[in-house]
Formats: structure tokens, sequence, C-alpha cells
């Protein structure tokens, strides 16, 4: 395994252990909200500084980007970090929450970590090197289409601008699969992409630190990452379908007819 995913691993492993100290006493949580809709506690900021402070002694020259303290220095490495990803689910008790660590060598994705602390899974991806769930090797669904499909998805929750296409979305979708769901960790999502827990997913509006680490794990697990409209730029735009390659085909299809022009990239 390549060192960088190593130290992914352990920081991650540091953050957990500070996410599950403080699930036993969620109600003396100090929260915040950062906008409408969006909660950030004093778990999310101890976890990033956890993780911070181990990719920093490993790696003091590589820049890190993070959900809550934003861009730490310059360099051509640069490690973005979800301390909490699912941070509404965990101050409801909801177990469903990760932690997600990337690193990007001038842009692209070198290492992968997603880490869930309630249930101990651990999936990691090295860029050539496939991915793993704790010791076991991931593989996409060989899922052959929308019929039969059980997808995930992300509802809009705080921008609401195309809430009405999305919608149609959902319509088009629910008529078309065997089931929709709506876990609440996009880091997780990708990663049960990758495990062949769901067969697909698709989202609006995610941040990168959200699903970097995921898309590292699905493209090593045989999958297709891309942008909504089916391009490269999922990164830019935060608009995002997953899936082994056939489904994604027909995802992009299904999904192109309900897309606002301004989100055809
Ligand atoms: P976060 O915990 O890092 O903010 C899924 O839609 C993504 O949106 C999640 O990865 C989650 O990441 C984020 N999110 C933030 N607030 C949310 C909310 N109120 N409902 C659902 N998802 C939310
Ligand atoms: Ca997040």
């Amino acid at each position: 395994m390549n060192p960088t995913t190593n130290i992914a691993i352990r920081a991650a492993r540091q953050a957990g252990n500070v996410i599950m100290r403080s699930f036993s006493r969620l109600d003396s949580l100090t929260v915040s909200e950062k906008q409408a809709n969006d909660y950030v506690s004093e778990v999310d900021c101890n976890a990033e500084q956890a993780i911070i402070e181990t990719i920093r002694r490993a790696y003091p020259a590589h820049a890190i980007l993070a959900e809550e303290s934003g861009e730490h220095g310059k360099d051509d490495f640069q490690w973005i970090v979800d301390p909490l990803d699912g941070t509404t689910n965990y101050l409801h008790g909801f177990p469903q929450f990760a932690i997600s660590i990337a690193l990007m060598h001038r842009g692209r994705l070198e290492s992968g970590v997603v880490y869930d602390p309630l249930r101990d899974e651990m999936f990691t991806a090295d860029r050539g090197g496939g991915a793993l769930l704790n010791d076991r090797r991931l593989r996409v669904t060989d899922q052959k289409g929308l019929k039969g499909a059980l997808l995930g998805t992300g509802i809009p929750f705080r921008d609401q601008r195309y809430i009405d296409a999305y919608l149609a979305m959902l319509r088009a979708l629910t008529q078309e699969t065997a089931g929709i769901r709506r876990p609440g960790s996009a880091a997780l999502d990708f990663a049960y992409v990758a495990a062949g827990r769901i067969d697909g997913f698709w989202e609006l509006g995610l941040s990168i630190w959200d699903f970097a680490a995921g898309a590292l794990l699905i493209q090593e697990a045989g999958g297709v990452v891309s942008d909504i409209g089916g391009g490269s730029r999922h990164f830019e735009t935060g608009n995002v379908i997953a899936g082994n390659i056939r489904l994604h085909r027909e995802l992009v299809a299904t999904i192109r007819p309900h897309l606002p022009e301004t989100l055809r990239a």
C-alpha cells in the first residue's frame, strides 16, 4: 500500500476516536449553523485538527484543504479532508457518517480513504492499486441497467435552485429502479458504490471533500464517476453520477432530459 494511504488511514482512525468519544453525549455538544441547514459541531473541528496534525507530521510540505478550516499552504500535493461527513446524521444519532481523506497530486487522485467509525469499516484506494474494505478487495456491481438497480442519492437540503429538476430526476428513476436510498453521507454513498452495496448514485451540489476519496474508491473498484451531464468536470461542478460503466451510461441518459441548461457541463 502507498505510504500516503497509510497516513490517511492513521489520520482517519484518530478522527474516528474523537467522533466516537462524543457519540454517547450528543446533547452536550456545541453546535452552530454555518449556513441554513448546514451544521458544524466541536466534534467536526476537533476531528479535523487531529487529521491535520497527523498529515502535517508525516508530510509537512503538503497542502491541505479541509471542510471546516479551509486551505492550508500551497503545494503540488494537496490533501482533501472531510472530518465528519454526515454531520446532520451524527447530531441526530442517526448511524450513518464517515471521515473522508484524499490526496491529490496536481489534481490527480493518489490515495483515498473513507472510514465509518461506528462499523469500523475502512475503505481504502491507491491509484492503480485497487480498492479495499478492510482486507477485502472491492468491485462495483455488474448490474446491467436501471431495472432492478438500487441507487443512492442526495436530496438538495440547502440550495433549492434545482429542486424541481431534481424531483423530476427522482420521479423518473423511482419508476425505473428497484429502489432509491438517501442515507445522508455522500462519502459513504460513494464507498458503497465501490463495495457493490448500491449500484449507482447521483447528487447535485456536492463539495470536493464530500467525494474526492470516494471517487478514487469507485474508480479503483472498476466504476465510473462523472459530472451529471456525463463530462469530467465533476470536481468543479459538484454535480455527480457514479456507477458501473453500463449503469452510469443509463443514468446519464435518464437524467439528461431533466437537466437545466446551466447544468449541462
Ligand atoms: P457534511 O456532513 O460534511 O455537511 C449529502 O447530501 C451531503 O450533504 C453529505 O455528505 C453531508 O455532508 C451534506 N449535508 C450537510 N447538511 C446536510 C443536511 N441538512 N441534510 C443532508 N445532507 C447534508
Ligand atoms: Ca461533507
